[in-house]
């Protein structure tokens, strides 16, 4: 019984907050489908088919394996007509909640994820129960591409209403898939605000001075007039934003800037609101957007030691993945065996004039060391990679550098390698590749360069002045 040990949960916290009795927001329903396994959905869920053959019916195990998306996490339910129910039968099915007693206001709120990919003659709509009929609540009849979250108002027919329903219906015929998740039913407080989401600066974004600016929402039944908007850089408070204005249930206003900052490196920015229409908001779990935002990389960085600039290579490469550069970048690498594996992609800003170096700072190859052992794993892998230089960094683990994805401009000097398969693999259009004054041991193959078409071959792969020593099969190969 999910739905009651959430309901008390949140009752018993909440009440905490607000001592006028029946005024906490509260979650009447709040289903993951944790308990729901092939095609039995969780208890007193019903899957109905209103017309449709045996194979029309929701499944909770994704046997189509559909790509889905966070927050749609297994298992959940899905339609899924391309993979079970392209059978030239037109199918109308549903998936229906349990009763739920929303007396305990008149406003309620239903939330969920979900996905729609359309197929032929397929609509998804969800219905209400108010007792005594069925009523249409929102219908869609073009695709969700991507995992959306939406926040639907059902207050006109639950409201109020001791044995409400839900049914998530699914029509079409024979291709195309629904998906869902995360359903939440609340009745609303009578003040709740929420931030919901960081509008400015999104990144790519340069170093320097930005406006903040973010998406409010009232969560409360009463229309939302003013509210004060608190935000902290690193967890150290900024000025205060007071937000007017008029929002009503369910409603949101986005882009209000609360201030600028100046970004230099990376931070974590929270913002949250506080007294809503002058009053307190009892309820904390909507309020606070948390986001790690970092301007493009410019300079030169620490990795690793006292007191860096990033721990590890990871901190470091998500970073670079994300925020790229805006102008030539250097990371200077402090002594130490970094037990971790990256992935380096296209790096939004580099170019010939603006180039990435990873280095080790005190010169010596040996001495800085990025292994990773599980498997038959590649330690550092560079997918579309470019104008990239690996200088006197040692590398260990079964393959330990692979320059990938037409991958180009890449630069390895003076490194050390120690591979139990191959030291430095270049394959899949990769090109402009120099590997000059490195130490190359131990593996399988030393070098090894692949290509399977005209289009996929590597080439100018210059290597000069190497020395490659203790190989179990090939020094080299060409393929
Ligand atoms: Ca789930
Ligand atoms: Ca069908
Ligand atoms: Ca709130």
């Amino acid at each position: 019984m999910k739905r009651i040990t959430c309901l008390f949960l949140l009752v018993t916290t909440l009440v905490a907050f607000n001592s006028r009795k029946g005024e906490a927001q509260i979650y009447i329903l709040n289903e993951d489908f944790n308990t729901a396994s092939g095609t039995t959905p969780p208890l007193e869920w019903t899957s109905r088919v209103q017309s449709g053959v045996a194979e029309d019916v929701w499944y909770f195990d994704n046997p189509g394996g559909q790509s889905i998306g966070f927050p749609i996490i297994s298992p959940f339910p899905i339609f899924d007509a391309a993979n079970y129910s392209n059978n030239a039968q037109a199918e109308l099915i549903a998936l229906e909640s349990p009763s739920f007693d929303a007396s305990i206001s008149n406003y309620i709120m239903l939330e969920f994820d979900h996905i729609y990919s359309p197929g032929t003659n397929s609509l998804c709509k969800i219905q209400a129960y108010n007792g005594t009929e069925w009523f249409d609540i929102i219908t869609y009849n073009s695709g969700v591409p991507q995992v959306t979250h939406e926040t639907v108002d059902i207050s006109a027919r639950t409201g109020g209403v001791t044995n409400a329903r839900l049914r998530f219906i699914w029509s079409g015929n024979g291709s195309g898939f629904w998906a869902f998740d995360n359903v939440r039913i609340y009745g609303a407080l009578p003040y709740d605000a929420g931030i919901v989401s960081l509008d400015n600066p999104k990144t790519p974004f340069g170093q320097g001075s930005h406006p903040v600016k973010v998406t409010l929402k009232n969560f409360g039944y009463n229309n939302l007039t003013s509210a004060s908007i608190h935000w902290s850089i690193d967890n150290i408070q900024q000025p205060v934003h007071n937000w007017t204005g008029s929002k009503a249930f369910g409603e949101s206003q986005a882009d209000i800037q609360i201030g600028t900052y100046n970004f230099q490196r990376p931070v974590l920015l929270k913002v949250w609101p506080e007294n809503p229409n002058g009053q307190p908001d009892p309820n904390p779990y909507n309020d606070t957007i948390s986001v790690n935002l970092s301007p493009s990389l410019c300079g030169s960085y620490t990795i690793g030691g006292v007191n860096p600039d990033f721990a590890t290579f990871t901190e470091a490469v998500t970073v670079l993945n994300k925020a790229g550069i805006s102008c030539p970048v250097v990371f200077k690498v402090r002594d130490g065996t970094y037990n971790e594996q990256v992935i380096i992609n296209d790096i939004v800003g580099s170019s010939p004039e603006n180039t990435i170096t990873f280095e080790s700072e005190s010169g010596d190859s040996t001495k800085v060391m990025i292994r990773y052992d599980v498997g038959s794993s590649i330690v550092v892998n560079l997918k579309q990679a470019k104008y990239i230089c690996f200088r006197r960094i040692g590398f260990q683990g079964y393959r330990t550098l692979a320059i990938n994805d037409y991958s180009h401009h890449v630069t390895i000097e003076r490194c050390y390698f120690q591979a139990y398969d191959e030291g430095i693999l270049v394959s899949q259009g990769s090109r402009e590749i120099n590997i000059s004054n490195n130490t190359i041991k131990g593996a399988s193959y030393g070098l090894y360069i692949v290509g399977q078409s005209y289009s996929t071959n590597p080439n100018n792969i210059e290597v000069t002045n190497n020395v490659f020593t203790g190989y179990a099969t090939k020094t080299w190969r060409v393929s």
